[in-house]
C-alpha cells in the first residue's frame, strides 16, 4: 500500500515535471491582425472576449513583433530564425512559388519533432510549395510543411486571394480528380473560367479599383492569378476557416495523450474577407470585424476543447499575427466605410507594409497556466525568436550557422525576466529599422512614401528618421536632425543586418 503511494507520488511529480519542460504548444498566427483590433490591446468598437480571457490568464506583450510588414517574410523568419531580407526571393510570393524553405536547416517544426513532439501546420502556408514554379499540382506536391518538420499538414498555399484556391493535405490537394486536373499560371490567363476583369457581372463582392484582383472568379470571387480544373476540390471562402479549425481540433484530440506543436495559421481578417453566416453582419464594422469575430470565436473553441481534455493547464498557446492591419487590401469590402471609429492600429502609425510600428507591431499574447502567472510584459521580442527559445525550453541544440538572427528570449516570454532584445531589425516593404531601447532609426529609402490604393504611410523618406518611441510611440516627430551621432551609430549598427551586396 504504502509503495503503491509512492510510486503513485513519484508518477505525479514525473508527469508534471515532463509536462512543465515540455508542454504542448500551439501558435495561433491570424493573417493581417492589428495592434488596435483586440479589446485586450485598447479596442472598443470590437468585443473579442476568447482573446481577453488568454491575455487575461497569460502575458501580454506590449512591444512583440513580427519580423515584417508582410506575410511570407514574417513567416519565413518564425519558421527559419533568419532575418529574411539575408535572403533573396523572401518577398510576398505567388500561389505557384516553389518551398523557400531550406530542407536541411532547422526549422521551428524540426526542433520539436526532433524533441519527439507530434508536429502539425493547419491553415495558411505562403511560403511556396514544391521544388518548381511549374509544378503538377495532381500529383503530390512535395517538399513543403511535410519535408520541414511537420508530421502533419492541412493548408492552402498561399493567401485567401491567389490561386490554387485548394486545401493541400500532406503532399497532395484534397478531392483532386484526375479527370478534371488543376493548373495555375500567374502570367496568363489559363483554361476558361471566367475572370473578374472580363465578368464583373458573376461576381459577389467587386474588387477595388487599380490592385489587380480580377483574375480567375472562384466562390464569385476575383482572385490573383489564373487557374482551371479542380472543380471539386475549391473552397469555398464561408467555410474554409471552419475546415481549418476543425483539423486542428481534430489533432488536438488524436495527440492528447503526447506533447504536441500546433501552428495554426488563420486566413483572417486577410482579403477577401467572406465570413460565415453565423458572423456576417455581426460586429457591425463590415466584414473585416466580422472576421474578427470568428477569429475570437475559434480562439475560444481551441481553448474549450483544451479544457475539455484536461490540456489546458499544460498547453502554451501563443497568439500572434504576421504583419499590422490594412483596410482596402484590394476588395470592396465596406472596411474603410464601415469602420465605425475603431482604430485596428492602435496608437500606432502606419499599418500592413510600412516600416512605422503599425507595420510589425502586432498582438502578441504567451498563455501557459501551469507555469506563466498572468501580468503584462513590455519586453522588446521578435517572432524569429521563438526557434532559439524553444531550443532553450527543449534542451536541444541548434546547430552552427542555423537561425543566425533568433536570440534566446524564454525568460521573458515566459514572465521571468521583464528584459527583452537589447536592439531588433525590422523591415516595410525592404526599408530596414533599428530599434535600440527607447530609439528607433529608420534608413533613409526613396521609394514612395504612401502607398495611395491601401493609404498607407509605409514609413519611407529619402532621409534618414529617428523616433523615440517611449515619447512618441506614434512616430510623429522625427529627432534625426538633432541628433546626428546617434542617428550615425543606428546606422552603422544597422549595417551588420542588411542583405549582403553580391
Ligand atoms: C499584395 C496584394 C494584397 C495581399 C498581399 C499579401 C495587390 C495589389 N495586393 O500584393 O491584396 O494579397 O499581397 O498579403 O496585389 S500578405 O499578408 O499575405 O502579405
Ligand atoms: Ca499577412
Amino acid at each position: 500500500m504504502k509503495r503503491r503511494l509512492l510510486l503513485g507520488i513519484l508518477l505525479f511529480f514525473c508527469t508534471t515535471l515532463s509536462a512543465q519542460q515540455r508542454p504542448n504548444v500551439i501558435i495561433i498566427y491570424a493573417d493581417d491582425l492589428g495592434y488596435g483590433d483586440l479589446g485586450c490591446y485598447g479596442a472598443t468598437k470590437i468585443k473579442t472576449p476568447n482573446m481577453d480571457r488568454l491575455a487575461k490568464r497569460g502575458i501580454r506583450f506590449t512591444n512583440g513583433h513580427a519580423t515584417s510588414a508582410s506575410c511570407t517574410p514574417s513567416r519565413y523568419a518564425l519558421m527559419t530564425g533568419q532575418y529574411p531580407w539575408r535572403k533573396t526571393g523572401t518577398g510576398i510570393l505567388p500561389g505557384d512559388a516553389a518551398l523557400i524553405i531550406s530542407t536541411d536547416k532547422m526549422s521551428l517544426a524540426s526542433l520539436f519533432k526532433q524533441a519527439s513532439y507530434q508536429t502539425a501546420m493547419v491553415g495558411k502556408w505562403h511560403l511556396g510549395l514544391g521544388d518548381q514554379v511549374r509544378k503538377n499540382w495532381n500529383g503530390a506536391i512535395k517538399p513543403g510543411p511535410n519535408e520541414i518538420g511537420f508530421d502533419y499538414s492541412f493548408i492552402f498555399p498561399a493567401t485567401a486571394d491567389r490561386v490554387p484556391t485548394v486545401f493541400v493535405e500532406n503532399h497532395h490537394v484534397v478531392a483532386s480528380d484526375p479527370s478534371d486536373p488543376i493548373q495555375v499560371d500567374y502570367q496568363k490567363k489559363i483554361g476558361n473560367d471566367p475572370t473578374g476583369l472580363e465578368n464583373p457581372e458573376l461576381l459577389k463582392m467587386k474588387a477595388s479599383p487599380n490592385q489587380g484582383h480580377n483574375n480567375t472568379i472562384v466562390n464569385g470571387i476575383g482572385r490573383i492569378g489564373f487557374m482551371t480544373g479542380g472543380t471539386k476540390a475549391r473552397w469555398t471562402d464561408e467555410e474554409m476557416p471552419l475546415t481549418f479549425l476543425t483539423k486542428s481540433l481534430e489533432f488536438i484530440e488524436e495527440n492528447k495523450s503526447k506533447p504536441f506543436f500546433l501552428f495554426h495559421a488563420l486566413t483572417e481578417p486577410h482579403v477577401p474577407r467572406m465570413p460565415s453566416t453565423m458572423f456576417k453582419g455581426k460586429s457591425g464594422l463590415g466584414y473585416r470585424g466580422d472576421a474578427i469575430l470568428q477569429i475570437d470565436w475559434a480562439v475560444g473553441q481551441i481553448l474549450n476543447k483544451l479544457e475539455q481534455l484536461g490540456l489546458d493547464k499544460h498547453t502554451m498557446i501563443i497568439l500572434s499575427s504576421d504583419n499590422g492591419p490594412v483596410l482596402d487590401d484590394g476588395y470592396a469590402d465596406e472596411a474603410v466605410t464601415a469602420l465605425n471609429g475603431h482604430t485596428p492600429w492602435g496608437a500606432l502609425r502606419g499599418g500592413k507594409y510600412s516600416a512605422f510600428e503599425a507595420g510589425t507591431r502586432v498582438p502578441f499574447i504567451v498563455s501557459w497556466p501551469a507555469l506563466i502567472k498572468p501580468g503584462i510584459s513590455d519586453a522588446m521580442i521578435s517572432q524569429v525568436d521563438f526557434l532559439a527559445s524553444f531550443a532553450t525550453m527543449l534542451k536541444t541544440k541548434v546547430p552552427a550557422g542555423h537561425a543566425p538572427d533568433s536570440e534566446n528570449m524564454l525568460d521573458a516570454l515566459l514572465g521571468k525576466s521583464p528584459n527583452g532584445r537589447k536592439i531588433m531589425v525590422k523591415e516595410g516593404m525592404k526599408t530596414l529599422s533599428i530599434t535600440r531601447g527607447d530609439w528607433k532609426y529608420i534608413e533613409p529609402s526613396n521609394a514612395r512614401p504612401v502607398n495611395p490604393l491601401v493609404n498607407i504611410e509605409l514609413g519611407n523618406s529619402p532621409t534618414a528618421q529617428l523616433y523615440n518611441l517611449k515619447s512618441d510611440i506614434g512616430e510623429k516627430k522625427n529627432l534625426a536632425a538633432e541628433n546626428p551621432d546617434r542617428v550615425r551609430e543606428l546606422a552603422e549598427q544597422l549595417k551588420v543586418f542588411k542583405p549582403k551586396e553580391n
